[in-house]
């Protein structure tokens, strides 16, 4: 699972892109790490963490992850092959989300390709290459195999389905709004073709240092660009990466401290990234002990055998039960012994649905 970081060149994708891999490229030697130069991993804030290493005294506290590749190079015409288009839009085709950025902040010595600053403008841009992309594969398609699809049931929904896209695509509007009003069964044949407009989306806002308080809501054109989000079903956030840049050489009191000056609770950045890790869809369960506190990263709607196997494939092999106990409970009652006692440990089978902040221990033969 990772997310594409987009936008016109100059906003500030690079910047994003180190200072959120920097964080985590510390944080430890996960196998993945340096698999493109343009990739890294990111930890996820997490708080609970924290009070779980306290409870359990842990030594070790060990986050989860998520990977971003920083896809540099849109421009306009990249869907007609200006620049190195059709060879960006292939990266973009490769990841499970995407990060747009957007440039809200003035500064001279930067120059703007389209010669002002706009997010509106940039991020229609983009869009517009994205959609064009999508447009000549769902219409080669068509050509293809829309002939044989009138013999063909399965290929008949499939060309249904299409065709549907096809509307929005040619009105301007990304395939994403085309599937929420679909059902399960051609929402995800439509998923098969991996069309970029259908990626799950949310907008980083470089904004200058200035207008970081109130995420960034005193700067007019973040508001605009929050309406736009809230029309797409989207998510906007608005980030300073110079700033960012600054707070991720600091270790986590002088963090909080920096942010407290500035007069900002969360930094952008952990915004980001937890809302880039809720974007894929994706949940966290826990286990503690004072050997290690750690969150695993699972989908939303796994089931306890599926996490059991993040662990371990014996787990999962092996599987017998799971016994969960939920962060929430844990943390009010200062500890899973009260917890138990309290009649709060369940014991889950291997149909249980984990749910985001379970504490779990597995029990499993193999
Ligand atoms: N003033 C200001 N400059 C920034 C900010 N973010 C990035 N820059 C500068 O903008 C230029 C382009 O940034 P970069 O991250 O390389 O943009 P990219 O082309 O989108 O990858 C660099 O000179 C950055 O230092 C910001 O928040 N404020
Ligand atoms: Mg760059």
């Amino acid at each position: 699972m990772k997310l594409g970081i987009v936008g016109m060149p100059n906003v500030g994708k690079s910047s994003l892109f180190n200072c959120l891999t920097q964080a985590g490229a510390q944080s430890a030697n996960y196998p993945f790490c340096t698999i493109a130069p343009n990739s890294g991993v990111a930890r996820v804030p997490d708080k609970r963490l924290q009070t779980l290493e306290r409870i359990y005294n842990s030594r070790k506290v060990t986050p989860a992850i998520i990977e971003f590749v920083d896809i540099a190079g849109l421009v306009k015409g990249a869907s007609g092959g200006e620049g190195l288009g059709n060879q960006f839009l292939a990266h973009i085709r490769e990841v499970d989300a995407i990060v747009h950025v957007a440039r809200c902040f003035k500064d001279d010595n930067v120059t703007h390709v389209e010669g002002s600053v706009d997010p509106l403008r940039d991020i229609d841009v983009i869009n517009l290459e994205l959609i064009l992309s999508d447009l000549e594969m769902v219409e080669k398609w068509l050509a293809k195999a829309g002939k044989s699809a009138r013999a063909d049931k399965s290929l008949q929904a499939e060309a249904d389905a299409l065709k549907l896209v096809k509307a929005d695509l040619e009105a301007g509007k990304p395939a994403r709004g085309a599937l929420d009003k679909m059902g399960d069964e051609i929402r995800d044949i439509i998923l098969g073709f991996n069309l970029l407009t259908a990626k799950p989306v949310l907008y980083a806002l470089n904004v200058s240092e200035g207008d970081m308080t109130n995420d960034g809501a005193d700067n007019a054109d973040v508001r605009k660009v929050q309406e736009l989000a809230k029309e797409e079903n989207a998510k906007a956030f608005s980030v300073c990466a110079s700033v960012e840049e600054e707070i991720s050489t600091l270790n986590d009191d002088e963090r909080e401290a920096f942010l407290r000056d500035l007069g900002v609770e969360r930094s952008g950045l952990d915004k980001i990234i937890q809302a880039s890790y809720a974007l894929l869809g994706l949940i966290s369960f826990f286990t503690a002990g004072p050997k290690e506190a750690r969150a695993w990263t699972i989908k939303n709607g796994s089931r306890a055998p599926q996490a059991a196997g993040k662990i371990h494939t014996d787990f999962e092999r092996g599987f017998i039960r799971a016994e969960v106990i939920n962060y929430d409970d844990i943390a009010r009652l200062g500890g899973a012994a009260a917890a138990k006692d309290s009649g709060l440990m369940r014991v889950e089978g291997k149909d249980y649905v984990v749910k985001d902040g379970d504490v779990m221990l597995f029990r499993f033969n193999v």
